[in-house]
């Protein structure tokens, strides 16, 4: 389960509601709100700035609830779940608003309504191995990302046999590229892709040396909506800095979803373009398909 802050009883008067009086008479409304966010990071640097504070939460329910008018509850709802939901930080947010003198002509306790809003950003992840059992290693790894919590996987490239680029002589390499959709932030989902990566035996010695089982978190959000995460700060640099001139990388991204495009700088490539560039330039010869497979199992 993700860790929450969770914001309970937040009161104020507004006129909301679908009969004529309550246009006029302010009434009260009570909001409960819980946070789903990874909260690991504040409780390392004990610093304001690595998680959500309740304190503004709380001024953008008040906010919403003494503004202009509503009909329904659920409208308010709705509203207040979408503006946390836009707090950085914020992976999924639960929110009930409470309407304690709604106007029911029976007694009752209280009546409300509870909406869940959660993100599914666009997540790009490499897959790579040359070491050990490769192909049993990616398979494997598929089924972890599959398995967290969070994570949705969408879609699997085949296989591509590749040469090394870079680095000391080594084996061919097998990879492959998954795309799916995370509620998670990018340091979140990579906290999960390294322990995977450990999980698999991976010892982080040589830098493009040879490994059991390589993760990379390529690209996070849709940059064609404009919505990638673009960061540079020494533990995570988004999106992957050499991803763009990497033929391991595009042409299997490329086969599993034909549209995607990434960010290059200060463009939005389609990534068959990439891939027919570094064709023309005779780049491809290095990366083999050896078809289609089920790391289902
Ligand atoms: N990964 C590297 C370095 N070089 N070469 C190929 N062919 N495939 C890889 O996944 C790869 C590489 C560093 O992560
Ligand atoms: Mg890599
Ligand atoms: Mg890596």
């Amino acid at each position: 389960m993700s860790d929450r802050i969770v914001l309970t009883g937040v009161e104020a008067l507004g006129t909301h509601g679908v009969l004529a009086s309550e246009h006029d008479t302010p009434q009260r409304f009570v909001v409960d709100v819980t946070i789903e966010a990874d909260l690991r990071p504040a409780g390392r640097s004990d610093d304001l700035a690595d998680t959500v504070s309740y304190a503004e939460v709380a001024d953008e329910v008040v906010h919403i609830l003494t503004g202009p008018h509503v009909d329904l509850v659920e409208t308010l709802a709705g509203r207040i779940a979408d503006t946390v939901l836009a707090f950085p930080g914020v992976e999924a947010v639960e929110v009930t608003v409470h309407k304690p003198d709604a106007p029911i002509s029976h007694p009752f306790a209280d009546v409300a309504v509870t909406v869940r809003r959660e993100h599914a950003h666009r997540v790009v992840i490499a897959l790579g191995a040359n070491e050990g059992d490769p192909r049993r290693a990616l398979a494997s790894a598929v089924r972890a990302v599959a398995a967290i919590e969070g994570m949705h996987v969408e879609g699997v490239s085949d296989l591509f046999e590749t040469d090394p680029v870079g680095g000391p002589h080594q084996p061919m390499y097998l990879n492959a590229v998954l795309v799916g959709r995370t509620r998670l932030t990018p340091r979140s989902l990579l906290e999960r892709l390294h322990r995977i990566e450990a999980d698999h035996g991976r010892v982080r010695q040589v830098r493009w040396g040879a490994r059991t089982l390589d993760l990379d978190l390529v690209q996070h959000g849709d940059p064609g909506r404009g919505e990638d995460v673009v960061v540079d700060d020494g533990t995570l640099v988004l999106p992957h800095p050499r991803a763009h001139e990497r033929a391991f990388v595009l042409v299997p991204w490329a086969q599993v979803d034909p549209q995607a495009r990434l960010r290059v700088g200060d463009e939005v490539i389609p990534v068959v373009d990439l891939v027919a560039g570094l064709d023309a330039e005779g780049h491809l010869t290095g990366v083999r398909a050896i078809g289609a497979w089920d790391p289902g199992r």
